[in-house]
């Protein structure tokens, strides 16, 4: 068990765009892991590399109560998208801040698995939610950059206000 630092907005590194992940190797079944880790122990519904500063196209998801549904999706493709749901979003990114971001309700998503065997998921509602934010984290976007411009001023402010506070503490 090992648990990762999670980035926080607005880290210039969320910015980053992930790479394919082109080999099955030990490590990145022990990355994959650690993210669990990281995701149930936050706690969190899903966990995307970019958010430890590993900028590899690996989430992990798991919107189960009971937190023993795990799905691991590397190199994920949205293959179909449609429908429209508004929910109110969060982020391991962004602690405290929850706003609501228009997504496709309805998607297929076709990824590798830990050991590189290609599957395709379909999703609806929350998991559909979750998994184009995730997806969004892998190309350098937080939930917050779907907001309006005043918005991500006020949220970055609180961000840096709260980062001067856990430092001094
Ligand atoms: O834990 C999380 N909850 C959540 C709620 C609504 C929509 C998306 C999410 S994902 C988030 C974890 C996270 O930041 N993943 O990147
Ligand atoms: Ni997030």
């Amino acid at each position: 068990m090992a648990l990762l630092p999670i980035l926080e907005y607005p880290d210039a590194r969320l910015k980053r765009i992930a790479s394919p992940v082109t080999e099955f190797t030990p490590a990145i079944k022990k990355l994959v892991d650690d993210m669990a880790d990281t995701m149930y122990d936050a706690p969190g519904i899903g966990l995307a590399a970019t958010q430890v500063n590993v900028h590899k196209r690996i989430v992990v998801i798991d919107i189960s109560e009971t937190k023993n549904d795990l799905k691991v999706f590397i190199n994920p493709q949205i293959v179909m998208a449609d429908g429209e749901i508004v929910g109110e979003e969060g982020c391991l990114s962004v602690p405290g801040y929850y706003d609501t971001v228009k997504r496709a309700s309805h998607v297929v998503v076709r990824a590798q698995d830990a050991l590189g065997k290609t599957f395709e998921l379909e999703a609806t509602d929350l998991m559909a939610v979750c998994i184009q934010h995730e997806m969004d984290h892998l190309i350098g976007t937080v939930f917050v950059d779907h907001l309006s411009q005043l918005k991500q001023i006020r949220v970055k402010t609180r961000m840096k206000k709260r980062l001067r506070e856990t430092e001094r503490a």
